[in-house]
């Protein structure tokens, strides 16, 4: 009998996706309308049945627990469950989590009581669909300690990934961690035979990249962690390369990681975009969410294209394209958004409510008439005031906090509940 266990890494210290990190746990970030980075690694464990799953991350925000308390409700036949085990809620260990390993090093003997024979370990800021049980079966077929799963990339992109050297029988030989560009690679080529793509191959994509998805032997993965190793990539990894079998398990379909702003913003945008990267049209494995119950969109008079929308929102007489704008949306008469990534809100205003703004003199939640916003995401609950010119006029900004706003890599942040008054030129 084998028992997996799925433990998704929910994020470090990193800032990388800040500030839309500022008050939410990673793997609540949301994502593609109406799901959050989570739902992603939690569908692909379970569309391969692997449904007891451990959710590891610094703290456990309110959206995070509710969002998955309100998604993942499994029968009591299926013994399934997704638990957040967050840094500062371990008895032994006060401390954050220092590093991937030692994330799940400090919560092991939480997994141990599930006696599992082996264990999922996946990021929780990827986009992919992977067929898991083929993965698992491979794995136990060639009866690795832990198998990598492993994409072509080319020499510039290697820079960025674990590089695996691998016989012709997949087996892992040598592990280069993010291997600098200047560093002479050749000798770690996927080998001829075992290349599976000959477009990759004309594109240069003839390194394995690792995923950071790994599928590990119960005891291999208990034992490595009996080190003082924090790392997968950098230390455990290259460490059990030298004494156990670690084979590489290629995989050719879509996986972009999206744990940065550009690569979040430029991902959330492709979705839209006619012949998106990654498709969520599929229903043999779906990317599950939350149910909420939501009203249909409603758009009045507006002109719309290349642009996704969640449940919920009311757009009026505005002009929307290359857009991602989240639930619950509302954007007002005269509008014009491009390159946009809204995420839009927790909750509709009442009437009281917009009486009440309107005596605070605070924009509703929701874009004002007459706004022109160009290249930004707009975090949930967002009050954007009418008027407003944001990333439309040529300003030269640096990157970082501006208070009322954020810039990373040429894109502009509004975050979580902001209050942008009319007029504002950003
Ligand atoms: P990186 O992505 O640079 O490289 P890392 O920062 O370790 O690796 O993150 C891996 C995943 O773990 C991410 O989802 C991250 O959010 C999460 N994570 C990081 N620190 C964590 C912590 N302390 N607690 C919980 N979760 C944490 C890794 C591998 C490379 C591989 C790339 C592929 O090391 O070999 O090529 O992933 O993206
Ligand atoms: P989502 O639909 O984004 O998954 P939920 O509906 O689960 O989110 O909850 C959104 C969050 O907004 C919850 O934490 C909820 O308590 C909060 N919320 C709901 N209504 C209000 C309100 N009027 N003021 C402040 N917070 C609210």
């Amino acid at each position: 009998m084998t028992q997996v266990l799925t433990i998704i890494l929910g994020g470090g210290k990193g800032t990388r996706l800040y500030p839309l990190t500022k008050n939410r746990a990673k793997p609540a970030v949301p994502f593609g309308a109406k799901y959050r980075l989570v739902d992603i690694p939690i569908s692909n464990s379970i569309n391969a049945g692997f449904k007891k799953i451990y959710v590891l991350t610094q703290f456990n925000s309110a959206s995070l627990h509710l969002h998955l308390a309100n998604t993942y409700i499994f029968d009591s036949f299926t013994r399934g469950f997704v638990e957040i085990l967050a840094a500062e809620q371990t008895f032994d260990h006060a401390s954050w989590y220092e590093g991937t390993a030692d994330a799940v090093r400090k919560n092991i003997h939480h997994f141990k009581t599930q006696k599992p024979s082996h264990y999922l370990i996946l990021s929780g800021d990827q986009l992919y669909r992977m067929n898991m049980a083929d993965f698992f079966e491979k794995h136990v077929q060639s009866n690795a300690d832990i198998t990598i799963a492993a994409t072509p990339v080319d020499r510039e992109a290697a820079e960025g990934f674990g590089i695996m050297k691998a016989d012709k029988k997949g087996r892992v030989t040598s592990f280069l961690e993010k291997p600098e560009l200047g560093l002479d690679i050749n000798e770690m080529k996927i080998p001829e035979s075992i290349h599976p793509d000959e477009e990759m191959k004309r594109f240069g994509r003839e390194y394995l990249g690792s995923m950071g998805i790994y599928f590990f032997k119960a005891e291999a993965l208990e034992e490595a962690l009996e080190s003082n190793f924090t790392d997968f990539g950098k230390e455990i990894i290259p460490q059990m390369i030298k004494n156990k079998r670690v084979q590489a398990y290629i995989e050719t379909g879509f996986w972009e990681d999206i744990g940065t702003i550009k690569n979040f913003y430029e991902t959330n945008l492709n979705l839209a975009s006619i012949n998106p990267k990654f498709n969520f049209y599929d229903e043999r494995m779906p990317i599950y969410t939350h149910k909420r119950d939501l009203p249909a969109s409603k758009f009045n008079y507006c002109s719309i294209s290349q642009t996704l929308t969640g449940d919920g929102c009311v757009i009026t007489n505005a002009s929307i394209q290359n857009s991602v704008i989240g639930i619950r949306t509302f954007i007002e008469s005269g509008s014009s958004l491009d390159g946009v990534v809204c995420m839009g809100a927790d909750w509709y205003e009442t009437p009281a409510d917009r009486m009440e703004n309107k005596e605070k003199r605070i924009p509703d939640i929701g874009i004002g008439r007459g706004t022109l916003v160009k290249r930004a995401i707009i975090d949930k609950n967002a009050r954007i005031g009418e008027g407003c010119r944001i990333g439309v006029d040529s300003i030269t900004r640096e990157d970082g906090d501006h208070g009322m706003y954020y810039m990373q890599d040429g894109i502009i942040i509004i975050p979580k509940n902001a209050v942008i008054p009319p007029g504002t030129v950003i």
